[in-house]
């Protein structure tokens, strides 16, 4: 099997090439990926010879048509897994065109190569998948009570998650009116290995670690539903392997938490694990709320437990540990990242918080 992950270079997209690599010994992956702030290619540097070579790496974006076209003609993919998005909500917030020529122009200008290798006049080639990877945040937020599931509406609050909402919508339609093999994955919050430290969970770790401020935004009361990204890639090898074409999979833990509980446990974790006094409390400032701040998501993932045989098998609690030994581990991964462009985003968009 021939399959092309998009986005191969950022935090799910290399998670999934080395889940996908162990798993499966006789298939070949064509990684691409654009290389932005987010993206690292040394992030492969520990895959293993027999895993090299099952895998090329390939810089680029996926509006690039000639570049696609090329890699299709080369590779005749089975299967496309779309990773490849701006997927920081803050971004969105104070440059959204980017987040739109990626994750909704990206989105179709892919499918239409991969459309044009797999449709012979009216019929398509089988056994083709293209899986568009979405998020929960598509759905908007909820109140104290309830699930997303795959019927709720689409209510996309922040330029990031409508965005993701059109990148969607485009694909849908390729099913409706071509008969394209789309199907459309939302998972809820990734945690893990590899996560660039923009993020909530990394983000305070490293601050933590470097007796910096831990920033939770409004009253810290806000609620994800967290998935470790290895449960992540799991389900999305088996909406490979048996998901319906046409159909969208709920992807989520039920592993829901404040803000404010998961910034105290990485304390308390990284407390017990560097015997370091000054990772305390005191360091948590609440600071003012990200614009549109969704309040709650939480996933209900009965469709593809039920239709397919996925179960996540990690705890929020387990999977926060591993991952706090991972970036110890690996602190000279945060440092490589965090540089040029990232710093100085940070430096001009939050110095005022
Ligand atoms: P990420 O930001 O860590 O990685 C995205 C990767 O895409 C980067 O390597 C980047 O270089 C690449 N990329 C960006 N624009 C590109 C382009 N035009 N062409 C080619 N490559 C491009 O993101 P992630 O957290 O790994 O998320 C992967 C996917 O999962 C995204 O589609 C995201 O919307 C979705 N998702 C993520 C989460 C989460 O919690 N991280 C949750 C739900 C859904
Ligand atoms: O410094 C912070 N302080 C803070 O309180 C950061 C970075 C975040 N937060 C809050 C905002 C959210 O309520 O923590 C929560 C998690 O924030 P993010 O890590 O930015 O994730 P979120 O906005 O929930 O979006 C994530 O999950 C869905 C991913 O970034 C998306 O790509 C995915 O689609």
């Amino acid at each position: 099997m021939n399959v092309l992950v998009t986005g191969c270079a950022g935090f799910i997209g290399t998670n999934f090439v080395y889940y996908y690599l162990r798993n499966h010994k006789d298939s070949f992956i064509v990684g691409l990926d654009k290389l932005t702030y987010a993206g690292n290619i040394q992030n492969f540097s520990n895959l293993k010879e027999e895993e090299k070579k099952n895998f090329i790496f390939v810089k680029g974006d996926i509006s690039n048509l000639e570049l696609v076209n090329y890699l299709f003609s080369v590779y005749d993919f089975d299967v496309v897994v779309n990773f490849a998005a701006e997927s920081h909500v803050d971004r969105s917030i104070f440059d959204p065109a980017t987040f739109v020529l990626t994750n909704v122009l990206g989105v179709q200008s892919l499918l239409s190569v991969a459309m044009s290798f797999w449709k012979k006049g009216d019929s398509w080639k089988s056994g083709k998948k293209f899986i568009q990877v979405s998020t929960d945040e598509v759905y908007g937020s909820l109140g104290p009570d309830g699930y997303f599931t795959e019927e709720t509406p689409l209510d996309p609050h922040s330029p990031y998650s409508a965005s993701k909402a059109g990148g969607d919508l485009i694909a849908k339609s390729y099913y409706h009116t071509f008969g394209m093999p789309v199907i459309i994955t939302r998972c809820s919050n990734n945690y893990g290995p590899y996560q660039f430290p923009e993020k909530l969970i990394p983000l305070m770790v490293w601050n933590a670690l470097n007796h910096k401020e831990l920033p939770v935004y409004g009253d810290g009361k806000n609620v994800r539903d967290w998935l470790y990204v290895e449960d992540h890639c799991r389900a999305i090898d088996l909406v490979i392997e048996k998901g319906k074409i046409g159909e969208v999979y709920n992807i989520g833990g039920h592993n829901e938490r404040e803000n404010i509980y998961v910034v105290k446990k990485i304390i308390e974790i990284l407390r017990n694990k560097t015997g370091d006094s000054k990772i305390n409390e005191s360091l948590i400032k609440f600071v003012k709320d990200r614009p549109g701040h969704d309040r709650r998501y939480a996933m209900d993932p009965k469709k593809i437990i039920n239709e397919l045989g996925w179960k996540h098998s990690f705890s929020f609690e387990e999977g926060l540990e591993i991952t706090i030994d991972w970036y110890l581990n690996n602190l000279d991964w945060v440092r490589s990242v965090i540089s040029g462009d990232y710093l100085k985003f940070y430096e001009k968009n939050y110095s005022n918080r």
